[in-house]
């Protein structure tokens, strides 16, 4: 059996704030006391891995050693069946835009561009299947550590619709819906996302539930 976490302090090791937001709505019903990497200070270790499972290691141990406290962490990405799996782990670098106005951030927008734009260069007809995935680690200071993982399938829809949710969520339609993510209440997301398998795995393991 996993090591459990009991009730006590947890930091939550992302910098993301629309994961930060929904990781500690998860949580809420099971009394941790959640702090966010940001808010200690702790710097963003490199993402070097080939694998969620690798980064999502990466993020939550360089926040447990540096925390002395256990720690949560969640590498996330959407793969397009038609891209052979892109962009996968390197979902959150296709939005990277080095020089804005000088300052480096993230264009999301250009990043579901990006995808829409190669899969109309493949043809009409080409599938718009896709997936969501979500890795979600928990470390302890003493190098100790559990993963879960989740998935939610859906297709690519185009223009991006909603204002909900963050990231690609606009262009994401889950399967048996109409709706983007973007379009969704939370609740509503939360009861279906990649994020929400994951977490229904941590929770049956961590808290019994
Ligand atoms: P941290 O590493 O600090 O947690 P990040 O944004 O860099 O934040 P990832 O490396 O895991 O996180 O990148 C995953 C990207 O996948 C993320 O930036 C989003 O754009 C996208 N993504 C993940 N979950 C999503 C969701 O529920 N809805 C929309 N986009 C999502």
């Amino acid at each position: 059996m996993s090591r459990r976490l009991g009730g006590g302090k947890l930091v939550i090791a992302t910098h993301n704030a629309g994961k930060l937001k929904e990781i500690a709505r998860l949580l809420d019903p099971y009394g941790m006391d959640c702090i966010s990497a940001g808010s200690l200070g702790l710097p963003e270790p490199p993402e070097t891995g080939k694998t969620f499972v690798e980064n999502a290691l990466i993020k939550a141990r360089a926040a447990a050693e540096a925390s002395g406290l256990p720690a949560l962490a969640d590498d996330s990405g959407l793969s397009v069946a038609a891209l052979d799996g892109r962009p996968g782990v390197y979902t959150a670098d296709w939005a990277e835009r080095q020089w804005f106005e000088g300052e480096p951030g993230r264009d999301w927008y250009m990043a579901m561009g990006k995808v829409e734009g190669m899969l109309q260069a493949l043809g009409p007809d080409t599938p718009r299947d896709c997936w969501f995935s979500c890795t979600l680690a928990l470390a302890w200071p003493d190098g100790e550590h559990v993963v879960y993982e989740g998935r939610a399938d859906g297709t690519i829809s185009w223009p991006p619709r909603g204002t909900m949710g963050f990231g690609y969520d606009p262009v994401f339609v889950p399967v048996g819906r109409e709706q983007t993510f973007a379009e969704l209440d939370p609740d509503e997301k939360h009861a279906i996302s990649h994020r929400a398998d994951a977490f229904a795995k941590m929770k049956a393991d961590q808290f019994g539930i």
